[in-house]
């Protein structure tokens, strides 16, 4: 019995993808990424950079391959998939790891950034690479935050300019209990629906709108089936790009050691083509029709989600000081 134990095991550890990408093919190392985002998309052409550069620095012994537009699943899907090793490497928005690290997932908080600079001295900083480590026990190695920028609300029935504007309406969010609590803080309904069935949702009318920020509510067409965006930046989520720690504990420390600096570069690379992105996709939205508020005054907003800021930050008062007095 023990015995057919132990061949049942090797079995698995021979099928197993990990190891097939990474032991077996001869020293190369293929790592699989995935990003719910087109081709063009900036953290695609950041990963993509990122591939380059351990190539040229290994000689083509260490490359990316790169799925995206979601080809292998959601981001809920793809980051559980890089936990049990089925593929190396997942860049995702910081929302639906929130569940696997709850002093990172204060970053989810809305207003908890003062602005775009504001979170990258916080997640650059101490607090950021400290809370990256937490996601250790998750089965991730965070490698590096990336920009998305500010996200606020788009939908199809009525501009809107105050809480009190979206009472009755319904929006989608992320995988996140923060952000249906902090939509039902306004007044309003949510639901958490994978990002690739977001258009559809809104057009076949089970959600009214959205929140996201201007590039993806272009790329992913959303203007076509909604009208009013509201500069409410509510939240400012960052990127993130976690590595599957089975596939990182088979690696040779060298190896490590190259791709965290890959990493880095690539989160410099993915910042640069965002704000130019950031600024493009803004106008495309306004040339396509699309009605913008950008002069709302976000006090309400943030009044109605000092509860939530509250009541996730308790546990992390330190980190919620920390953040604050951050420049
Ligand atoms: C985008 C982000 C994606 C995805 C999406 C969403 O801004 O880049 O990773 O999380 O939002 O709303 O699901």
């Amino acid at each position: 019995m023990k015995k057919r134990h132990l061949l049942y095991c090797f079995f698995l550890f021979l099928i197993h993808p990990i190891h097939q990408t990474i032991c077996l093919a001869d020293q190369n190392i293929v790592i699989k990424s995935s990003d719910v985002h087109g081709e063009h998309y900036p953290t695609v052409e950041a990963v993509r950079y990122m591939g380059e550069l351990l190539s040229n620095w290994t000689n083509g012994r260490i490359t990316i391959k790169i799925f995206p537009n979601g080809k292998l699943g959601s981001e809920k899907d793809t980051l559980e998939q890089t936990r049990q090793g089925y593929i190396e490497m997942t860049r995702v928005s910081l929302g639906p790891v929130g569940k696997y690290a709850q002093g990172l997932n204060v970053f989810n908080l809305p207003f908890i950034f003062r602005s775009i600079e504001h979170m990258y001295n916080v997640v650059d900083g101490e607090i950021g690479t400290t809370l990256l480590l937490e996601l250790e026990q998750a089965g991730l190695i965070g490698l590096c935050f990336m920009d998305s920028g500010a996200r606020s609300f788009y939908n199809s029935k009525r501009p809107i300019s105050s809480p009190e504007d979206m009472k009755g309406l319904k929006f989608r969010v992320m995988n996140n209990p923060i952000f249906i609590e902090m939509i039902q803080a306004f007044g309003a309904k949510a639901v958490s629906i994978p990002f690739s069935e977001t258009y559809k949702a809104i057009q076949s009318g089970a959600v009214d709108g959205a929140e996201n920020n201007s590039p993806t509510v272009f790329t992913q067409k959303h203007y076509e089936v909604t009208k009013y965006f509201s500069i409410t930046e509510h939240l400012i989520v960052p990127e993130i790009l976690v590595f599957s720690k089975i596939a990182w504990d088979y690696l040779p420390a060298v190896d490590k050691e190259l791709i965290k600096k890959a990493a880095i570069e690539c989160s410099i690379k993915e910042r640069e083509l965002w704000k130019k992105k950031e600024r493009i996709d803004l106008e495309n939205l306004k040339e396509q029709g699309f009605i913008i508020l950008d002069d709302i005054d976000k006090e309400p907003f943030i009044a109605a989600t000092q509860a939530i800021r509250e009541k996730y930050g308790a546990g992390f008062k330190v980190i919620m000081n920390k953040i604050e007095k951050t420049k």
